[in-house]
């Protein structure tokens, strides 16, 4: 079962300039074929599936973790691409205005012609993220080398999306990302060289590029967040040290195992309603509903 806390996993800032566009591109982080919608996909189902745990618990304690983690993800990715959405078209309950006249123009128009402004499980061209994008083959060895490289497609996938959109809302939560996607490529990396002999670690980084260049990023790794994985529960899933050890292939700095640390993530935004779109509602049936609950 998953615990659920009312907090983000990192601190999103207000975006500069909302950008319909901008957020129709960070969509391909969330539903696209290597976005976060199929890392957690994946890793869910393959610990649902995983036979002969008792035997391979810490390969099994891995991959759950790093499920839960996953979680997060697509949250923070729909939080950032709400947060865009907010402020791109007028917010003003009279339809005769015209309040939603700049959505013509927007790339993705399911933001408004189908949503309140908000996430959609789709990529960045509007098609729906699908379960075709989901391998658990039952071979834990195609299962972690799939891994690997799920994880390195949506390393790309994110260096690309830094490098279309410029605002610091989306460059907060792409550099964060990079660094905890980052734990999960060694994370396999690790699990295939205990399993194999490999050391799948000479492979990386893949695309060629630092998880340093990209100063967000950076931050977060000169304190140290790309040596940590979380233990997502406080009593299950704790042996995946065994394979979360030893020094990170980059910087050679020790790999650490750890619970979930007090205080843990940022508080969550509180995007306010736009009329324009009912959405939640009508204001003044919300003023209504908001008298008779009192
Ligand atoms: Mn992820």
């Amino acid at each position: 079962m998953i615990l659920r806390m009312d907090r983000l996993q990192t601190e999103l800032p207000k975006p500069k300039n909302p950008s319909a566009n901008d957020a129709a591109a960070i969509q391909e982080l969330l539903g696209g074929k290597f976005g976060e919608m199929s890392t957690l996909m994946n890793y869910t189902f393959q610990s649902f599936n995983f036979r002969g745990r008792s035997q391979l618990r810490p390969f099994y304690d891995l991959i759950a973790n790093i499920a839960t983690e996953e979680y997060g993800h697509i949250e923070l990715v729909s939080y950032c691409i709400n947060m865009l959405l907010t402020g791109v078209t007028k917010r003003d309950p009279n339809p005769v205005s015209g309040p939603l006249a700049d959505a013509a123009n927007f790339r993705n128009s399911y933001h408004t012609l189908a949503s309140g402004q908000q996430a959609l499980p789709t990529d960045s061209m509007g098609n729906y993220w699908n379960g075709s994008f989901v391998y658990s083959s039952g071979n834990l060895k195609a299962d972690l080398l799939h891994n690997f490289f799920l994880e390195c497609g949506a390393r790309a996938n994110k260096i690309r999306a830094y490098e279309m959109v410029t605002d610091p809302c989306a460059r907060a939560m792409v550099g964060y990302l990079l660094v905890r996607g980052g734990v999960h490529i060694v994370a396999y990396a690790k699990a295939l060289e205990k399993l194999t002999g490999v050391d799948v670690g000479k492979l990386l980084p893949i695309p060629d590029i630092s998880n340093k260049k990209f100063p967000e990023a950076k931050a977060h790794e000169d304190a140290g967040l790309h040596l940590k994985l979380y233990q997502f529960s406080t009593e299950d899933y704790g042996t995946a040290g065994k394979i979360w050890n030893g020094p990170h292939p980059e910087d050679g700095q020790e790999c650490k195992f750890e619970p979930l640390p007090e205080g843990y993530g940022a508080p969550v935004p509180d995007l306010e309603p736009e009329p324009q779109l009912n959405s939640p509602l009508d204001p003044a049936m919300i003023a209504d509903i908001l008298k008779k609950m009192q």
